[in-house]
């Protein structure tokens, strides 16, 4: 495994992905990356998780990491500098929290990317509208909780950031109508401030070419 000691299998749209890539970067390790369609039948995703989705660590000695919030969690406890998450349990919840919710509101929008994939009739409205809450609700929670801080937590760089900033850019792409500025003008602030770490570098979202038919 050349000089690197992991492998990430990733897709160019996915902010999971691009949540650990950061985190690697953030932390000076190396890597190698798989770029991925997980939706096709070409993807070897599935050789190295049952569930079939990326981003997955690959490491050189021991059984792959699925699950982006776990392999947060491993690289915080193998690499712990520079840490990510705060050492104070007040801070590691709300990290965490902000983890949980930046997750669920690109896990709430992939639902309702897929449901709009199905032909109009099949669709279901309130199915839809449901996953729309969620992002709406999200969205505001996050905004709330940044108020008018430069950093969500204290005045450094955390997991929180690198969360809400990775949901925040993969939304824009995906949601480029919507009128960002208006709805959320700090968390955009926030985004675009954290787009200039060097870190954030070279993963900006890209929408793939599924060639399979998902749904
Ligand atoms: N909760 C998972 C979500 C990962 C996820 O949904 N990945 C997408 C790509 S962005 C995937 O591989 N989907 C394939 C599938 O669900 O079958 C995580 O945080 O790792």
């Amino acid at each position: 495994m050349s000089n690197s000691i992991y492998k990430i299998i990733s897709a160019t749209p996915s902010p999971y992905a691009r949540k650990v890539r950061i985190a690697l970067a953030e932390k000076g390790i190396p890597f190698e990356l798989i770029t991925e369609v997980p939706w096709d039948q070409t993807t070897r995703t599935p050789d190295f998780n049952p569930l079939e989705k990326l981003p997955i660590l690959i490491r050189e000695h021991g059984d792959p990491v699925y699950e982006s919030y776990l392999i947060m969690e491993y690289l915080e406890r193998a690499h712990p500098e520079p840490p990510l998450v705060p050492a104070d349990q007040d801070g590691w919840l709300l990290a965490k929290r902000l983890e949980v919710l930046c997750d669920g509101v690109c896990d709430a929008f992939v639902l309702s990317f897929f449901e709009r994939h199905r032909e109009e009739p099949l669709q279901s409205a309130t199915w839809l509208a449901r996953q729309q809450r969620k992002i709406d609700g999200g969205l505001t929670e996050m905004q709330r909780l940044l108020g008018d801080r430069q950093y969500f937590i204290g005045d450094a760089f955390t997991l929180a950031d690198l969360a809400a900033a990775t949901a925040v850019s993969y939304l824009a792409v995906r949601w480029p109508e919507f009128d960002w500025r208006a709805s959320y003008p700090t968390l955009l602030d926030h985004s675009d401030r954290m787009e200039t770490r060097p870190s954030f570098q070279g993963s900006r979202p890209v929408p793939q070419t599924i060639s399979d038919a998902v749904v």
